[in-house]
């Protein structure tokens, strides 16, 4: 039997552990250990070495394996102290038929919004994109944004921000309702079926306000709690989006509770023009239902401003 990494770390992890016993129990070289227990270290693991053996002290605080550890959830991750675009990367993946891919960066330098619009990723942000092949009908995938939405919302309230969706992809905080974070989900494929989904998520975590654009009303889980474990949040955020995502029918009503939009006057401005309103329904698979007086009107896409009450 082949020990793997993470049997070794498991190990280790309950220990301290010999290295010849544990060579025994996994029925390898004490060689094959040392090498799995060098290569762990390098990625960040402390391992202490100690009279009675090996034994885990602390994990990496950020990273593939820092993510993988311990996850409940069947995504590869793919790191990147920096890149261009984190969705880029994923749709490269999609591309290449690979699916559950989380591809992970510190800090993006192309980061990107809806209309090719730019989003700011310094360095200490959970920039996050999610390279999915559900079978589902394409009409389906406005879903997925809704699904990334609530998972968010959950993960932040879980480090202690009071986050709520605003209709279609934004998470924000406070009765000023600044913005947190952004979704961007991209979809490939034909009517019936979509060939891939790529779900991207934007969250300022352990960012300064000040490394955010000033007009963006933007703000950050640093700003509203101080800095958090990365790790957690993004592991927190993978299993509850994996939870959402394997029933797509509990999606509308999860969002339903964490909405702020919902019974708020907005203009919403559509492709076909500008709605203003009541908002007051979402409907699968994420149209929001605006009361304009006259009529009901559904909007499958737009930008939102929410107005005062009139
Ligand atoms: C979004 O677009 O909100 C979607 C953002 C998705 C970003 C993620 S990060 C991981 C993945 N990789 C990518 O390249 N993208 C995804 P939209 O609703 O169009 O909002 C864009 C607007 O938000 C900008 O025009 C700014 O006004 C504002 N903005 C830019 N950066 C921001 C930030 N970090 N925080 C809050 N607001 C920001």
């Amino acid at each position: 039997m082949q020990a793997t990494r993470e049997q070794v770390l498991d190990a280790l992890s309950e220990g301290p552990v010999a290295g010849p016993a544990l060579a025994d129990r996994l029925d390898v070289s004490r060689a094959a250990i040392w090498k799995h227990v060098e290569q762990l270290r390098e990625e960040g693991f402390e391992i202490d070495s100690g009279d009675d053996g090996y034994e885990l002290v602390s994990v990496p605080e950020f990273g593939a394996s820092a993510v993988a550890y311990g996850l409940e959830a069947p995504f590869e991750i793919e790191y990147h102290d920096s890149i261009d675009s984190t969705n880029r990367r994923a749709r490269e993946r999609a591309a290449e038929g690979e699916g559950d891919v989380a591809v992970l960066a510190d800090e993006q330098t192309g980061g990107r919004g809806r209309l090719d619009r730019a989003w700011a990723s310094p360095s200490g942000g959970v920039w996050l994109s999610l390279a999915l092949r559900p079978e589902v009908p394409i009409a389906h995938a406005p879903a997925f944004t809704l699904a990334a939405a609530v998972a968010v919302t959950r993960a932040a309230r879980e480090a202690g921000v009071n986050a709520r969706i605003k209709w279609p992809n934004d998470v924000v905080v406070g009765d000023d309702e600044r913005k947190l974070a952004g979704i961007l989900t991209e979809v490939e494929g034909e009517a019936d079926r979509v060939d891939w989904v790529v779900v991207g998520m934007g969250i300022n975590v352990n960012v300064d306000p000040s490394a955010l654009p000033a007009a963006a009303d933007a703000t950050s889980v640093q700003e509203a709690v101080g800095p958090i474990d990365r790790r957690v949040f993004t592991q927190r955020l993978l299993e509850e989006f994996d939870a959402l995502r394997r029933d797509l029918d509990a999606v509308v009503p999860a969002w339903r509770a964490d909405a702020t939009t919902l019974g708020k006057r907005v203009r919403v401005e559509t492709p076909g023009g500008t709605v203003e309103g009541e908002a007051v329904n979402i409907s699968f698979p994420g149209a929001l239902v605006v009361d304009t007086g006259e009529e009901r009107v559904t909007i499958t896409a737009g930008d939102c401003e929410h107005l005062r009450p009139a």
